[in-house]
């Protein structure tokens, strides 16, 4: 468990050794209250009742960026990017948000099936990681109230490994901390036998070549993210993904986005992009996950 303190760079090489790390009390106490504050009205209106993978007693809404300017600070954290940064950039330009959302598990709820948040995408395992997952408590995380279970170093193993229960943590950490996971580390939400809810934000990212798992560019309205800080935006989408990537009828998104129609008036191939395009490590992929489990047999029970 690391400290506010920590060099982010000593973070970013521990997700990227085991999979996953916790920095505790990365908010302070105001900025804790300022996200309680932010989604308390859309906690009491958001509803349980999914099935499955979702889970029946557990309350999840999403579009983070548009309900609550607090969760932003959450979303440009420096620890959260450095992260990011160090395990996505070699293989892309830039990466963006790529899920928001709060999970909240009321007391009763199930442990969520074990999964990779990266099995959306057809890689066979073991591959590099293609997303980084940030999980804020809101509220503490035990072993007792749902506490995301994690596999450590599971980022690393072939899709047929299945964990058995000495390989699995329960991240366990104060509200205002944070657990940092990359997309193909297995885990899962664990069981609430508390007597009180587990909340959590979570903000995920990916790399700037993969469709975005929340569709940003709906979920936040163009007018509304006009006015949002410029990395926000970024993040959002409204930077190039690449060179020529993501344009609106010639023009770069952000341009597009503060109005610019012209295509004499947008550079789409900015000072320094193909440099970093040649540069960027390649993925050698000799076959796709068909037949690749999804879920794991818990060991658990
Ligand atoms: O709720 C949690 O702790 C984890 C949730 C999760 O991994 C997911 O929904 O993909
Ligand atoms: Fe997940």
């Amino acid at each position: 468990m690391f400290t506010p303190n920590t060099n982010p760079g000593d973070v970013a090489e521990a997700v990227a050794a085991d999979g996953y790390a916790i920095v505790r009390d990365a908010l302070d106490a105001e900025a804790l209250a300022g996200v309680n504050a932010d989604l308390a009205l859309h906690l009491e209106a958001s509803h349980t009742g999914h099935e499955g993978f979702m889970g029946s007693l557990t309350k999840r809404f999403g579009a983070l960026v548009a309900k609550s300017s607090a969760v932003h600070d959450l979303i440009l954290h420096p620890t959260a990017l450095a992260v990011a940064d160090h395990v996505l950039l070699p293989s892309c330009v830039n990466y963006r948000l790529h899920y928001t959302g709060v999970i909240h598990l009321l007391p009763g709820e199930r442990q969520q099936v074990l999964h990779r948040d990266s099995s959306m995408y057809p890689f066979a395992c073991p591959h590099p990681p293609l997303t980084v997952a940030t999980m804020w408590a809101i509220s503490d995380f035990t072993a007792d109230n749902g506490g995301t279970r994690l596999v450590p170093g599971s980022h690393l193993w072939d899709g047929d490994r299945t964990p058995t229960a000495d390989e699995l943590v329960s991240a366990e950490m104060p509200a205002g901390s944070v657990l940092i996971y990359v997309g193909n580390v297995i885990h899962g939400g664990g069981n609430n036998r508390s007597e009180s809810p587990r909340t959590g934000v979570a903000l995920h990212y990916s790399m700037g070549w993969l469709r975005q798992e929340e569709n940003q560019y709906l979920a936040v309205p163009a007018e509304q993210a006009r006015h949002l800080p410029d990395r926000l935006q970024d993040l959002l989408g409204y930077s190039l993904g690449s060179s020529n990537f993501g344009f609106v009828d010639h023009v770069a998104p952000k341009d597009y986005l503060h109005g610019v129609r012209d295509p004499a008036e947008s550079n789409l191939s900015p000072d320094g992009m193909s440099e970093r395009v040649d540069s960027l490590r390649r993925f050698h992929v000799s076959h796709t996950a068909q037949g690749q489990a999804r879920y794991y047999d818990d060991p658990v029970g």
